[in-house]
């Protein structure tokens, strides 16, 4: 199979000993893939192991920014933004904490012209989660019913392990997203799956960060839940608003 075509984007912020077992794992998988890191600014030394590791490898792109303020979910539109306009037609995007296990970027990509989106579901098999705590998993299943009754969405909306069809998708879905942090995943999803676009789930297992910490604040929880809020109101009240004007 060719893989010229296909990006893998990877957002990190202090992930210094994650960084050089992801990119081996992936080469290891997949020797001639590129690889989109985006860096903010990783207190920790991150962006200089990424500089060593795009140095010797040419498929390799790394992106600074000068903070963390910004958000995930704007580092995830700047990766989408790049692979648009470096023609890709393929952007699988994951974490860099291996709780994404590049493996199942096979599977992705094996069924990556059955949809125009393609989301990694920790809600189909029992033991995707198994590994977590309780307080994550009770926060993950309880986010995930959130979405499915203020969304009207079945989907994992919060997972970042995903595949985008570009040509399929049109770019100008980005200028709809409002949320720059963590509710950029349920908002992006709920925009494509409002105009139509496909969108097929592959089972994943997720095995918690061994290396590391988690980024995400209790206040994203708050964040997200008004921000799920909100678009529930925006689908009863303005649902246009989400309409591609291409
Ligand atoms: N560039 C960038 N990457 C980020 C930022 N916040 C988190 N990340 C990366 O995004 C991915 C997901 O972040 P995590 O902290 O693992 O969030 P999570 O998966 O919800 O939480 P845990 O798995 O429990 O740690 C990881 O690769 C992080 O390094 C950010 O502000 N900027
Ligand atoms: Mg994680």
């Amino acid at each position: 199979m060719k893989y010229q075509n296909i990006l893998i984007f990877i957002p990190t912020y202090n992930e210094k000993n994650n960084v050089n077992l992801i990119y081996s794992k992936i080469r290891s998988l997949i020797k001639d893939i590129d690889i989109l890191f985006l860096d903010d600014a990783s207190p920790d030394g991150t962006g200089k192991i990424l500089d060593n590791i795009s140095k010797k490898d040419q498929k390799v792109t790394v992106i600074h920014r000068n903070s963390k303020n910004k958000g995930i979910g704007s580092a995830h539109i700047e990766g989408i933004h790049f692979a648009y306009s470096k023609s890709y037609d393929y952007l699988i995007t994951m974490d860099c904490d291996l709780s994404h296990s590049p493996e199942f970027i096979i599977k992705f990509i094996e069924i990556k012209n059955n949809a125009d989106v393609v989301v990694g579901t920790r809600f189909q098999n029992n033991n995707s989660i198994e590994d977590w705590n309780l307080y994550r998993k009770l926060l993950t299943k309880l986010g995930h019913l959130a979405s499915v009754i203020f969304l009207g969405l079945p989907y994992d909306t919060t997972g970042a392990f995903r595949l985008y069809n570009l040509n399929k998708i049109d770019k100008s879905f980005l200028n709809l997203i409002k949320y720059k942090r963590y509710s950029f995943f349920f908002e992006s999803l709920y925009i494509l799956s409002y105009n139509k676009y496909k969108i097929v789930e592959i089972p994943i297992t997720l095995p918690s960060r061994v290396y590391g910490e988690s980024k995400q604040k209790f206040s994203d929880v708050f964040l997200g839940i008004r921000n799920l809020f909100s678009i529930f109101i925006s689908r009863i009240i303005f649902s246009k608003k989400y309409k591609i004007k291409s």
